[in-house]
């Protein structure tokens, strides 16, 4: 992406769309997505990420020019060709390796290729205890001042670029995003999960940062579509 590192850009994206590798999506919805006015669309998922699904929509969603991410799912699906690469770091797991130990494998195996200009590490809360990541990682449900005070390590400890409310497959709570959003000045905030709307992308565009839109491109494309504007109009 020329002279921008991933934290400048990141300061201006405001929507994001994410697309899951192990789901089907035709040319049609994927060409809408991708000329949406979406500010990046990122590719990643939880179960069956395969190099094959992952490759398969980089090269589709390479024909457009929007920025592409790979947020990585797992070391088997690394590939490079992507603009950049977010790595998420599971804070509210009950376990090490989901926080530090594969991201520890991963710079053994891939350092000398890994340019930092590419790469953002994501302070991940995982807060619907119904999400396959959620299982997944073995997290733990953490209560609100629990997320307010990971909010002010990912800010404050380990000096993250980035934290992400992953609410994943349900709507969160608003008032919990703002809260946690005063903790955070330098460290950028990501919402992510449920949004079926424009006025819920808009509600949640009001506290955090930047939102991001999964599930409803495969459930509704049109109201999917329609979120990016609800949140650029905003301005
Ligand atoms: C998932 O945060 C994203 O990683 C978006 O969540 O799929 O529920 O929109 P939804």
């Amino acid at each position: 992406m020329g002279d921008f590192t991933v934290n400048e850009i990141l300061t201006n994206w405001e929507h994001l769309f994410k697309l899951d590798p192990a789901k089907e999506i035709s040319d049609e919805d994927l060409d809408a997505i991708c000329e949406s006015g979406t500010d990046a669309v990122v590719v990643g998922g939880t179960d069956d990420v395969t190099l094959d699904g992952v490759l398969d929509l980089l090269s589709r969603i390479r024909r457009h020019s929007v920025p592409c991410v790979l947020e990585i799912s797992n070391m088997a699906s690394i590939t490079p060709g992507f603009d950049f690469y977010f790595i998420p770091m599971v804070m509210n797991s009950t376990e090490k390796k989901w926080m530090m130990d594969l991201q520890h494998q991963a710079i053994k195996e891939y350092r000398d290729s890994m340019n930092w200009d590419e790469i953002l590490m994501e302070g991940y809360c995982i807060l619907n205890e119904n999400a396959k990541a959620f299982k997944e990682t073995k997290c733990e449900m953490p209560d609100d001042e629990d997320v307010v005070a990971y909010a002010y390590m990912a800010e404050h400890i380990f000096r993250l670029p980035v934290f992400y409310m992953e609410y994943s497959g349900t709507y969160g709570q608003p008032e919990l995003v703002k809260d946690v959003k005063k903790q955070l000045d330098n460290t950028k905030l990501i919402y992510g999960g449920g949004i079926k709307s424009d006025s819920q992308a808009r509600e949640m565009k009001e506290q955090a940062d930047t939102i991001v839109v999964g599930n409803l491109i495969y459930s509704d494309i049109n109201k999917a579509l329609k979120t990016v504007n609800a949140v650029k109009d905003m301005n």
